[in-house]
């Protein structure tokens, strides 16, 4: 047997659907022959991966969750986790790209958007001819999105918008953005921007160490001219952006399991042969603890991200369920990457193994889409019924 195949632990498959097995599959042999290839070197250059949202609309990895009428794939909650997973075995990145254009730009447009902006966006969102990006995050408020600063003025029969957002995934390359902003009332609206409205800028943040084959920006708006035919009417409060959040934190506890599978199976490959006093250094007591803590906590992880999958598709799963998931699952995924790069010693710096990679992005997965902290205090409130925000 080839012990580094087994990351399956309890048999989990066997809670999966055939469909399940055949989406995994064939989003699995896509994404490792069309973009895997490419992501180490993209990394590397801090650029991010051409073509990769079209070739992600190719092999069926956008909108998954979205109706067939409108483009998506019409699947279960748990197809699109398993997607998730597979995508970020390669890269953050590549999940990142999946999840902002799947759960923070399709799905508020499908929820909250007329049948109009529907039929006109959510085909080429998946497809990938439209890359979209979700402006929440402000210069001011990251943790307390509620704070913003971004407004949205009445102007005759439209409105103004202004002010910017930050850390935005794929700002500088978006065709079109869902930005969060407060009318003259203090309500939070949906607005739908599109590149190359007047007053509407795009700005590159450089020098990132993580998700480095994923590009990040700022939004800015100055005097940008919205129409009602702009708007989601069907949403003002913070819940609309929140319920995104929802489906994209839903999709990280799968897809972190990814990145833990392939730091752990490059690990237990590499243990295996090295040999240091003579012997594999997967023979000694010190290296054994590691993997068999490794798989347990990704043992943990599939369960719980299974459940909430589960949980989903019935309707079941509250927000603060999900900050579970995220929370537990993300740091599960950084200590394994950690224990994976010492297991590798001096070769678990480098770009020929995908570790550190995954190690660096996975700084930014605790931190985006609410924070390690923030998730501890929603379950906190949760059990206690205070809040200590
Ligand atoms: P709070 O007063 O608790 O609630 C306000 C209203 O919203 C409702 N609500 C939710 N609805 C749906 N889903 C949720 N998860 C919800 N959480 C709350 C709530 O019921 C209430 O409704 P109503 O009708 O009673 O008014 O809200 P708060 O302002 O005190 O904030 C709570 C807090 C801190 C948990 C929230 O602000 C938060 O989650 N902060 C973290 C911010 C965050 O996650 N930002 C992510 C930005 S996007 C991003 O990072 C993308 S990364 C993309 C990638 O590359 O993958
Ligand atoms: P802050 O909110 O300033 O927090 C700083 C620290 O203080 C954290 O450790 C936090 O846990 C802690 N803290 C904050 N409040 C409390 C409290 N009440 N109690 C205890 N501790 C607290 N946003 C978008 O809208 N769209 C995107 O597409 C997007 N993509 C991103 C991509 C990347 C690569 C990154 C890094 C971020 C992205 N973000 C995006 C922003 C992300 O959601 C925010 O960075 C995140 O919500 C945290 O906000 P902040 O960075 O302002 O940190």
């Amino acid at each position: 047997t080839d012990t580094t195949r087994i990351t399956d632990y309890y048999l989990l498959d066997d809670l999966l659907s055939d469909e399940h097995k055949m989406i995994r599959a064939s989003i699995r042999q896509a994404i490792r022959k069309d973009v895997r290839p490419f992501v180490e070197d993209a990394a590397q250059r801090h650029q991010q991966i051409d073509g990769l949202m079209q070739t992600l609309g190719e092999i069926g990895a956008l909108g998954a969750c979205i109706p067939a009428e409108y483009g998506g794939g019409g699947l279960d909650q748990v197809a699109y986790g398993v997607i998730m997973q597979e995508l970020e075995a390669v890269d953050s990145a590549v999940r990142s790209a999946a999840s902002v254009q799947s759960s923070l730009v399709m799905y508020p447009i499908f929820m909250y958007g007329s049948e109009e902006q529907k039929r006109k966006f959510l085909p080429e969102l998946a497809s990938g001819n439209l890359v979209g990006a979700f402006g929440l995050t402000e210069p001011n408020h990251g943790s307390d999105p509620r704070s913003m600063e971004t407004t949205l003025r009445k102007d005759g029969v439209g409105y103004r918008l202004n002010g910017a957002k930050m850390w935005i995934t794929n700002a500088p390359i978006c065709d079109m953005a869902v930005v969060w902003a407060k009318d003259e009332e203090s309500r939070v609206r949906g607005v739908l921007v599109q590149n190359g409205m007047d007053g509407f800028t795009r700005k590159e943040t450089l020098h990132k160490w993580s998700l480095r084959a994923s590009c990040t920006g700022e939004l800015i708006f100055n005097e940008v001219y919205i129409t009602e035919g702009d708007l989601l009417l069907g949403v003002d409060n913070m819940a609309g952006p929140l319920s995104c959040l929802n489906s994209a934190r839903y999709g990280i506890s799968w897809g972190v399991i990814g990145a833990a599978v392939d730091c752990y199976q490059t690990a237990l490959r590499y243990a295996l042969e090295r040999m240091q006093f003579g012997k594999p250094i997967a023979s000694y007591q010190l290296q054994q603890r590691k993997f068999s803590e490794m798989l347990t906590e990704i043992t943990k992880a599939q369960l719980l991200a299974w459940r909430l999958g589960v949980l989903k598709d019935e309707g079941r799963a509250s927000p603060q369920q999900i900050s579970m998931a995220k929370r537990n699952n993300v740091q599960m995924a950084l200590e394994v990457a950690r224990e994976s790069r010492q297991i590798l010693g001096a070769m678990g710096i480098v770009g020929d193994f995908p570790i550190m990679r995954h190690l660096m992005n996975l700084e930014s997965v605790s931190t985006y889409e609410g924070t390690h902290d923030i998730h501890l205090l929603i379950t906190g409130q949760d059990v206690t019924g205070i809040s200590a925000f």
